[in-house]
């Protein structure tokens, strides 16, 4: 087949999946073409198959704002036109399925079919914008498939629009070759000593996230014993982490990693991974880190029980409960015995829910069922 992707470029789990997909459908002979508004952050190295169009941001005076909508359907439209796409797969409603809605107005006859998945953001928070439901519920509405990354977020976009149609749940995945517990004795020696567990936090610092969590979780457990924590990634919130940590004294004990494209990498060092998210569709970053067998403590929200079996591969506690995510942590790092249980578990549990071999099938079943429709 040939395939369009279009997913945004800035750090985040929804641009990996589409990028990590890209990837696989091209493994698997596909040609496929990824629109974006900039390079995607994890579009390194591609696939022969694989292509990147990126979309113009148009500067002209008349606009306030740059109609960056526009120029995603013109360049669909565009694109349309010049490959014949057998598909075109948007990650996120706004803007994409709008867009792709437009595209096809536009060139009627060498129109693809929609597939949009729903990753979160637009159907958990922007839709309690007024301006944003009728939007959001028509670029549903137009698409010719619309796929969840979760059980949980499938029901709500049911609930939040009364949506009529089917929402198939395809579940985000990782590749298990790339993403499997490394040796990194030496990167870890830069952080912390031998004896010293590392707690992690990987996110983009978004609100939603609950960073300061994560600190507060650290500064408990930071009383009862020696540790490090190390933050990966950046956004919003950096400031008030930054401020948090020195309100608390913790300098010496806490490491800002930054941007880091070696995350395999970076899992590989942690002990246990702090999610404690206000809201989480999904939770790439929990996959990524049981797959490198890093046992993962997060909150019990959106789809992350989906993810995380509570008592088997990590711990689930209520949003903002720091004391009972510390008390989790402490029981992972003072029984080696359950730390490995877990650590092996949630290798397993990606191995077999979250890996791209059935992962990518589903989605070509479902390809395949929106062209035999058509
Ligand atoms: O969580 C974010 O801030 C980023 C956002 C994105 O666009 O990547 O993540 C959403 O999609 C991911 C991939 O499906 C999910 O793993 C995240 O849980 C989801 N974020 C939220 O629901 C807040």
């Amino acid at each position: 087949m040939r395939i369009a992707i279009a997913c945004h470029s800035v750090l985040g789990g929804s641009g990996a999946l589409a990028v990590e997909l890209a990837r696989s459908l091209a493994h698997k002979g596909h040609e496929v073409h990824v629109i974006s508004d900039g390079v995607p952050f994890r579009f390194v190295r591609p696939h022969e198959k694989m292509f990147l169009h990126m979309v113009e941001l148009p500067q002209h005076h008349v606009f306030r704002y740059p109609p960056f909508e526009m120029a995603l359907a013109g360049t669909m439209a565009e694109l349309m036109k010049k490959y014949f796409f057998d598909i075109l797969h948007v990650h996120y409603v706004l803007p994409f399925a709008i867009s792709a809605y437009l595209a096809r107005q536009m060139v009627p006859e060498h129109s693809a079919p929609v597939v949009t998945t729903l990753h979160g953001t637009d159907i958990t928070q922007l839709s309690r914008d007024k301006a944003l439901f009728a939007p959001i519920r028509l670029g549903i509405e137009k698409s010719d498939a619309v796929t969840a990354v979760s059980a949980s977020l499938a029901a709500e976009a049911m609930r939040i629009f009364s949506l009529k149609k089917d929402i198939a749940v395809i579940h985000n995945y990782v590749d298990t070759s790339r993403y499997i517990r490394q040796d990194v004795t030496e990167l870890r020696r830069q952080y912390a000593d031998p004896d010293e567990p590392i707690l992690m936090h990987i996110s983009n610092f978004r609100p939603i996230k609950r960073v300061p969590d994560v600190i507060r979780v650290f500064a408990e457990v930071r009383r009862r014993r020696r540790a490090k924590l190390a933050l990966v990634g950046e956004g919003p919130g950096m400031a008030e982490v930054h401020a948090l940590v020195r309100e608390k004294g913790l300098e010496e004990d806490v490491h800002f990693l930054g941007k880091r494209s070696d995350v395999e990498m970076v899992l590989s060092m942690a002990d246990v991974l702090l999610l404690p998210s206000e809201q989480e569709s999904f939770g790439l970053a929990a996959v990524e880190a049981m797959a490198c067998e890093t046992p993962v403590v997060a909150s019990r929200t959106g789809g992350l029980p989906e993810v995380i079996v509570h008592g088997e591969t990590g711990f689930l506690a209520e949003v903002g409960d720091v004391s009972a995510m510390a008390d989790y942590v402490s029981q992972l790092l003072d029984d080696r015995a359950l730390h490995r249980a877990f650590a092996a578990k949630g290798r397993g549990r990606v191995e077999r829910y979250f890996s791209c071999t059935h992962q990518v099938q589903k989605y070509e079943e479902l390809y395949r069922q929106v062209l035999e429709n058509q």
